[in-house]
């Protein structure tokens, strides 16, 4: 599909649709105009690596580790260390490709959100510029390398008191209001590493408090993070700052709590859950972080009780890792021949299904999740009338230093 470029926030999305199914030439004539005066842009949607023909991606933000344990690190043995990070420069270049991506499609989005936009539109809107940025637009894969890169996850626009894990399924037609605290919490995947980043969105000033908490409590797991550090010792640092906030919305005072069953996490090869936890409170696990790992570090606030259970329609799932047992059904079968050939174990939604054409496969899914074969992930929320606000960004941790490889001018 051609596509088209508009910045205008309003004017954007009733536009984008009609003039897409038109036919007449006139119509045609004047999206080339537009078209042509957007390539000027450098915010066109197209193949990313058309505008990196060296395929060198720009590396992330650096920071310096801080603990005096990493000190070393900087100083005496740095050249070997370089060295040995230069092993995986393909891997941080894929990394960096991804965030590229990242930042390109969500700038897009922020450039066209409004209220009044449904949810089902974001999420097409983030989900299409990947395509096209990774040039994975083809069926959602590449015709000769399937997986190789696209969609990390499904992409989350969980509202208000819900904190994450809601993306709309098909036929959704909930539309973004002006009092909405929405938490857009997207992936891109480049040969399997996963760029996990998230920010949310308001268009009422009174949340600016709650958002303010989040985005410094999100800051202070980022300068925590290092080699050897304890999770726990993350996880406190975090929950200090975040409830050193007070924010006052309609009137009533509240103390911002952290989600104490959501943590960020550590990212391994089409895996969005490597294994380990990074916690948003002082749990006590003193795992530490290791050279080399890629971490997302996620926080959630919130002015309800700082705890989410599930609840709702289910959209999120993703294929169990190891020894699985063979599906009972036929029809449970061939729908995770489906999965397999389309995603592996990276996280999809019931769109991507119908997207690839399966239909009347809820029966089939279920009983895949009820052996255990696919994992559900439904939406998680804290308390009605609570709200909820997210920061994420993807960190490399080099030997020398750490990248935030998932930071913008936006966040
Ligand atoms: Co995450």
């Amino acid at each position: 599909m051609s596509e088209v470029e508009i910045e205008e926030v309003n004017e954007s999305i009733k536009e984008l649709e009609p003039v897409d199914m038109l036919n007449h030439n006139d119509a045609e004539e004047k999206k080339k105009k537009k078209k042509k005066k957007k390539k000027k842009n450098n915010n066109n949607i197209k193949n990313i690596a058309l505008l990196y023909p060296d395929e060198k991606y720009p590396e992330g933000h650096w920071m310096d580790y801080h603990h005096d344990f990493n000190l070393a690190r900087v100083t005496d043995e740095e050249k070997r260390y370089l060295a040995r990070d230069k092993e995986h420069e393909q891997r941080w270049n894929d990394m960096r490709k991804g965030a590229e991506i990242h930042r390109r499609v969500r700038k897009n989005l922020q450039n066209k959100l409004s209220p009044g936009i449904t949810l089902t539109e974001v999420v097409d809107l983030v989900e299409n510029a990947t395509r096209k940025f990774t040039g994975s637009d083809i069926n959602g894969d590449h015709v000769d390398k399937p997986m190789s890169q696209g969609i990390g996850f499904p992409t989350g626009v969980s509202l208000n008191h819900c904190a994450a894990h809601f993306t709309p399924n098909s036929g959704d037609k909930t539309v973004l209001k002006f009092d909405d605290v929405m938490k857009v919490d997207f992936g891109v995947q480049v040969n399997g590493y996963i760029i996990d980043s998230a920010w949310t969105v308001t268009f009422n000033d009174k949340y600016d408090n709650l958002l303010e908490a989040v985005r410094e409590a999100t800051n202070t797991g980022i300068k925590e993070a290092g080699i050897d550090v304890r999770l726990t010792d993350i996880g406190e640092a975090i929950q200090e700052v975040m409830e050193s906030y007070e924010v006052t919305i309609d009137g009533k005072t509240y103390q911002v709590k952290p989600c104490r069953n959501l943590c960020g996490h550590n990212i391994a090869p089409y895996q969005i859950h490597g294994g380990k936890s990074v916690p948003i409170i002082k749990n006590g696990d003193e795992t530490k972080m290791e050279e080399g790992e890629h971490f997302a570090i996620e926080t959630f606030g919130t002015t309800g009780r700082g705890y989410v259970v599930q609840g709702g329609e289910c959209s999120h799932y993703a294929k169990n890792t190891g020894a699985l047992p063979t599906p009972n059904l036929t029809r449970a079968k061939a729908l995770l021949k489906t999965i397999d050939n389309n995603f592996g174990t990276l996280p999809w939604c019931r769109r991507y299904l119908d997207r690839l054409g399966e239909e009347k496969y809820l029966f089939a899914l279920n009983s895949l999740v009820k052996q255990g074969i696919v994992e559900d992930y439904p939406p998680l929320n804290d308390i009605p009338g609570s709200y909820t606000a997210q920061f994420e960004h993807t960190i490399i941790l080099h030997p020398h230093k750490k990248e935030v490889v998932s930071k913008g001018d936006d966040y």
